[in-house]
């Protein structure tokens, strides 16, 4: 079967929920990817952000084998010998006390939003069914119908009702619209530390110091959604990091679990995470062997090879080769680390730029139609980003 056969069979057998470039990846190493007729690219997406530490990186699968060979399920009804050992690791790498392990980034917001919603009740003294919790707009958390009751984004959320209610929703950047919504049922308040899907919108300095205080001041939780933000992407840990800012609560996703399999958890303090008790939350699959193992390797690589620093050198090199590009078409460059964006005029159609980037060997994707998201995996090398920088310049240059 070739490159065609296979959208065939997609299209005809899949449901029709995505519009996916069209290209077949069939092998995956590092930074690049092939299709099924061996031509070779650069993965500028990285899954969005899931692929961190780069395809099929070897001390991941390695603990993936290790683990199939011993142990893959058990269960939460049971005790495993890997969740204690991978837990521990997270939260020594994370700087919180508690972390509850689920899989997909939707259940770890879906379980933040619980743990506010309780600990409204039971620490604060909220009437239950009187929880608020305050969001941004433009946030993207996830598609489960309490959190695309969150969403200002009518694409993702028309004719999903009726939607949860209890969330009021501001403007972004603007840490006085937080203030001034908070009311006594506040419970918490959820944000992105950088807008992913909203086209990598980077908040002004300090808009985050300021959110954490004003929670700290009004007794309301921070809940910071590091699943795209996080693990190293930005250039620091976390991207709250870059604002010495420690959040009530993380949601954490897929770079945890490496590009090889879903893995999520919610990280908290013990005051905070303490509001769990025995069935209140769980699931089947959330802290299974192979995903702690899996998980706590993917900690290990994102440690030992430095990415964090690497994110952080490389990404300024992108912003500014990037922003030297002759186009009257682009409008900005903009991001951290290694999560960046080229914002075209509005109205423009950037998918066709995807296009022409694809057939030039660089695979990238666009959000909201006039903005390309950059994002390779942060084992990158310099000399491949240059590859890769000449190769997006050129089809720039050319539009
Ligand atoms: C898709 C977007 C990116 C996220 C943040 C929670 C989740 C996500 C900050 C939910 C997920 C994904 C979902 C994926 C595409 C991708 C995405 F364009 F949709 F917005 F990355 F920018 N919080 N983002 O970014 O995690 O349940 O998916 O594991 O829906 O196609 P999930």
């Amino acid at each position: 079967m070739n490159t065609q056969d296979y959208i065939k069979m997609d299209e005809t057998y899949g449901a029709h929920n995505y519009h996916p470039l069209p290209v077949v990846i069939s092998k995956a190493e590092g930074v690049k990817v092939w299709d099924p007729e061996g031509r070779e690219y650069y993965d500028f997406l990285s899954a969005y952000s899931a692929v961190n530490q780069g395809h099929r990186h070897p001390k991941i699968i390695d603990a993936l084998i290790e683990q199939a060979g011993r142990c893959t399920l058990t269960s939460r009804a049971f005790h495993n010998d890997v969740m204690g050992v991978y837990l521990k690791k997270l939260c020594e790498y994370t700087g919180f006390d508690v972390a509850l392990p689920m899989n997909t980034g939707a259940e770890a917001v879906e379980t933040a939003l619980k743990i506010a919603r309780r600990w409204g009740v039971e620490k604060k003294g909220i009437e239950n069914g009187k929880q608020e919790i305050i969001c941004v707009k433009e946030n993207f958390h996830g598609r489960t119908i309490t959190i695309v009751s969150m969403s200002t984004d009518e694409v993702a959320r028309v004719n999903y009702g009726p939607y949860t209610p209890g969330f009021v929703i501001v403007d972004y950047n603007d840490a006085k619209a937080i203030e001034d919504a908070i009311t006594e049922n506040t419970c918490a308040v959820i944000i992105e530390p950088i807008q992913g899907e909203a086209g990598v919108y980077v908040p002004d300095e300090g808009y985050l110091a300021c959110v954490r205080s004003i929670c700290t001041n009004h007794n309301v939780l921070m809940i910071d959604d590091e699943i795209q933000t996080g693990f190293c992407r930005t250039g620091k840990k976390f991207a709250v990091d870059h604002e010495n800012v420690k959040p009530d609560l993380m949601t954490l996703g897929k770079a945890l679990g490496g590009g090889v399999i879903p893995v999520s958890a919610v990280v908290g303090t013990k005051e905070v995470m303490e509001i769990f008790t025995p069935g209140s939350h769980g699931s089947t699959f959330g802290g299974y062997p192979i995903a702690c193992a899996v998980a706590k390797a993917s900690l290990e690589v994102l440690e030992d090879e430095h990415l964090a620093e690497n994110a952080q050198e490389l990404g300024k090199i992108f912003r500014e080769e990037l922003s030297t590009v002759k186009s009257d078409k682009v409008v900005q460059v903009r991001g951290k680390g290694l999560l960046n964006a080229v914002v075209f005029e509005e109205g423009f159609e950037a998918y066709d730029v995807c296009l022409a980037l694809k057939e030039k060997g660089v695979l990238a994707k666009q959000t909201h139609g006039h903005i390309i998201r950059f994002a390779p995996p942060l084992v990158i090398t310099k000399e491949e980003l240059m590859d890769a920088i000449k190769i997006i310049k050129g089809v720039l240059e050319a539009l």
